[in-house]
C-alpha cells in the first residue's frame, strides 16, 4: 500500500454525545465520548461533538458537523436510564412524543421528525457485526428496536434522513446506561466500559453484516 493509499484508507469518524438533561448533573453518553477521545490512537480520524438536548438544536448541530467534516462514519450516542446494557439501535422512527420538555422547553407530542418523510429508517451500521465486536470486549450489549420518542430518536432519525442516498457514509445510534455516579439504585455502567464498547463498535462500523439472531418476542 502506498502512503497515498494509506492516507485514503484512514476514515473520519464523527462521534457525538449529549449534554445533561432531566436534571442530571452529567450525561453518560458525553462522559463515554470524552473517555474514547482522550485515549484515541487512530488510525481513524476522530471528531467529537456534544449535542444539545434540543429537538431543533441537536439535528442542526449534527447537520453542520456532517457538512463541515464529511465523515465516513457517524455514531451518535445517548444516555438511556433504566438500561443494563449498551443498546445498538436498529430503527429510527419518524415520530416525536416528548414525555418531558427538551432543554429549550419544547415538548412536541405526536409530530413527525421530518414532515412527509418515510415512517422509519434502519441504522446503516452492520448492527449484528457491531454486537459481536462489543461482545468481544465483555461489555453487556444488545440490539435495541426502539430509541424512544424523545431527542435521541429524533436525532437518530434526522441523521438517517440526512444520510439517505449517501451509501458511502454509515450512521447509527447507540444508547449507553447511566453512570454509577448518577444512579443510587438501579442499572448503570462504568464510563470506561461504555467507552470500550464504543471503540469496538466504531472499529466494526465498516465491516460486512453477519447473520446472528438478536430478536425479541415482545
Ligand atoms: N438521552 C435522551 C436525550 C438525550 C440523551 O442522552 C433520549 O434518549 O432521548
Amino acid at each position: 500500500m502506498s502512503d497515498a493509499d494509506r492516507r485514503q484508507a484512514v476514515r473520519t469518524v464523527l462521534l457525538t454525545g449529549f449534554e445533561p438533561f432531566d436534571e442530571q448533573p452529567v450525561n453518560a453518553s458525553w462522559a463515554a465520548v470524552q473517555a474514547v477521545a482522550s485515549a484515541w490512537e487512530g488510525p481513524d480520524r476522530l471528531l467529537t461533538r456534544q449535542l444539545p438536548v434540543s429537538f431543533r438544536g441537536a439535528r442542526q448541530a449534527l447537520r453542520t458537523a456532517v457538512a463541515e467534516h464529511a465523515p465516513d462514519v457517524v455514531l451518535c450516542v445517548g444516555e438511556a436510564g433504566g438500561r443494563f446494557a449498551v443498546g445498538i439501535e436498529r430503527v429510527a422512527l419518524n415520530l416525536i412524543d416528548a414525555r418531558i420538555p427538551d432543554n429549550e422547553g419544547s415538548a412536541p407530542v405526536d409530530v413527525p421528525v421530518v414532515a412527509g418523510a418515510p415512517t422509519a429508517f434502519f441504522s446503516s451500521l452492520p448492527v449484528k457485526a457491531c454486537i459481536l465486536a462489543v461482545r468481544g470486549t465483555g461489555v453487556p450489549v444488545e440490539v435495541s428496536h426502539s430509541a424512544g420518542t424523545y431527542v435521541c430518536n429524533a436525532t437518530f432519525y434526522a441523521l438517517m434522513h440526512l444520510l439517505d442516498g449517501r451509501p458511502g457514509v454509515r450512521g447509527g445510534f447507540v444508547h449507553v446506561p447511566r453512570t454509577p455516579e448518577q444512579v443510587a439504585d438501579g442499572p448503570s455502567m462504568a464510563t470506561a466500559d461504555a467507552a470500550r464498547a464504543l471503540v469496538a463498535l466504531m472499529r466494526a462500523a465498516g465491516a460486512d453484516e453477519v447473520r446472528l439472531s438478536g430478536g425479541v418476542e415482545d
